[in-house]
């Protein structure tokens, strides 16, 4: 089932037409309306009369967060304040908030890219969506929100937090669909676990996740334990929301950015240079129907590789991979490169273990330390030492062998580590404190 049938599976030819008209209409939008990107299109010398093909891309400047921290709040608008009708803000916990603006047509369009996304996951009308993404300045509950509405879904705008009552609001409600982060749906899963409630036995049927980075071996282990499909949603506010882009259960195999609205490309983040089609690194997104903040080649820091290979869905938008990690998440511990999520992965895939975990780097002397610390399932007990001495002698060595650093492990009991109730903090990194 595909939303917008007729956009969604464009041949290539005619999809990269439509994308050219959008572009060269976006950046003389942005020219002639935004100082920043008036100067830093004549800093480079170039003007948007100088975007005859999509490969033109590549001659404009980037948009780093940084730059909308410095247009704080609105300097990076292209319409008059009177058309914004919402404003979003990103957390801000490193500096100054970014906030974004939407028109009525942002806000219609980015409702039709999140129903596009349930459709993705195999949604319908008939869906009843428990949302938990959380309301307010957080671009997820109300992008989802809207995205469900326009579907028609019977939709339950619950928010984060209020863990026990989700839970029963799962069962009673009975709904279908869930949006979450994937860490606070295995919060929502312990929880129906402790209260006595079967998630396998509810209609419950398939998961629309996103917003922080997981893995493949997370996704096995939810659609295990809770009897569904999960699937994978992405977005960020800068560039719009959730929505960006969404994998389709026929596949289950990278998310398809909707190339109608968004141009996306992959950059070497060290260079900036352009990297060939299928080669990972840093996705960089130019919005091409957005009014009222337009983005110029954002960059987003996410690390993926695009694939433009043909869909068993039919759509013909390309797919964007799991995202690997944040380039400024990546950790470097005594000179080695580490995602949070290569480390993930490990942990799930070793018995006795929870998905629950979280990763201290520290500094001793000149040194960087790894420490991972996870949670032992619940039947296992803390004083079974040898048993345990040996999971952690393991794990030290698997880590070792896949990725090359020594980490200290540190097994913890169950529920010792925080549970979030939306995005999950991975990495406290204590260096340089
Ligand atoms: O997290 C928007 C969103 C809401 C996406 C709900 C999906 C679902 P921000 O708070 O601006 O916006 O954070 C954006 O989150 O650059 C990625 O690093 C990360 N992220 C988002 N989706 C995924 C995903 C929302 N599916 C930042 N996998 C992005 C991995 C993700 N990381």
């Amino acid at each position: 089932m595909i939303y917008d049938v007729d956009l969604e599976t464009l041949p290539r030819e005619e999809l990269e037409a439509l994308q050219l008209k959008r572009l060269k209409s976006v950046c003389e939008r942005v020219y002639a309306n935004v100082p920043f990107y008036r100067r830093s299109f004549d800093e480079l010398g170039v003007s948007p009369a100088d975007i005859r093909s999509l490969k033109d891309v590549s001659k404009l400047p980037f948009t780093k967060k940084q730059d909308l921290r410095d247009n704080y709040p609105y300097g990076m608008f292209a319409v008059p304040a009177e058309n914004v009708v919402r404003i979003h803000a990103s957390s801000g916990t490193t500096g100054k908030a970014t906030v974004v603006g939407y028109t009525q047509r942002d806000v219609d369009n980015w409702a039709t890219l999140m129903a596009r996304c349930f459709m993705c996951a195999g949604a319908t009308r008939k869906d009843l969506v428990h949302n938990a993404y959380g309301y307010g300045l957080f671009t997820g509950g109300l992008g989802a929100h809207y995205g469900a509405e326009r579907l028609g879904a019977t939709t339950i705008p619950v928010s984060g937090g209020a863990t026990k009552r989700q839970v029963q609001l799962l069962r009673d409600f009975g709904a279908t669909v869930i949006c979450s982060t994937p860490s606070y749906f295995l919060f929502l899963l312990e929880t129906a676990e402790q209260e006595g409630i079967d998630f396998k036995s509810l209609p419950l049927r398939v998961g629309i996740f996103g917003a922080e980075p997981w893995s493949d071996e997370m996704r096995r282990e939810i659609e295990e334990r809770a009897n569904i499909k999960a699937t994978n949603v992405y977005g960020l506010s800068e560039v719009m929301g959730p929505g960006v882009s969404m994998e389709c259960l026929e596949a289950q195999k990278g998310m398809h950015i909707f190339e109608d609205h968004f141009l996306p490309e992959i950059i070497d983040p060290e260079t900036g240079e352009t990297l060939p089609p299928g080669e990972t690194g840093e996705l960089v997104l130019t919005t091409l129907t957005k009014e009222a903040i337009p983005l110029i080649r954002y960059r987003t820091r996410d690390i993926t590789s695009l694939d433009y290979t043909p869909c068993r869905c039919g759509r013909t938008h390309v797919r964007m991979s799991r995202i690997k990690g944040r380039s400024d998440d990546m950790l470097i511990i005594r000179g080695v490169n580490v995602f949070p999520s290569q480390i993930e992965s490990i942990l799930l895939e070793t018995p006795g273990l929870s998905p629950h975990y979280q990763i201290i780097v520290n500094r001793e002397g000149n040194l960087d330390v790894l420490e991972v610390q996870v949670e032992v399932q619940e039947e296992m007990h803390l004083d079974e030492i040898k048993r345990l001495q040996s999971l952690e002698r393991n794990l030290q060595k698997t880590i070792k062998e896949f990725l090359g650093v020594t980490a200290k492990i540190k097994l913890v009991e169950h529920q010792t580590i925080e549970r979030s109730q939306g995005k999950a903090k991975r990495v406290v990194d204590l260096r340089g404190k």
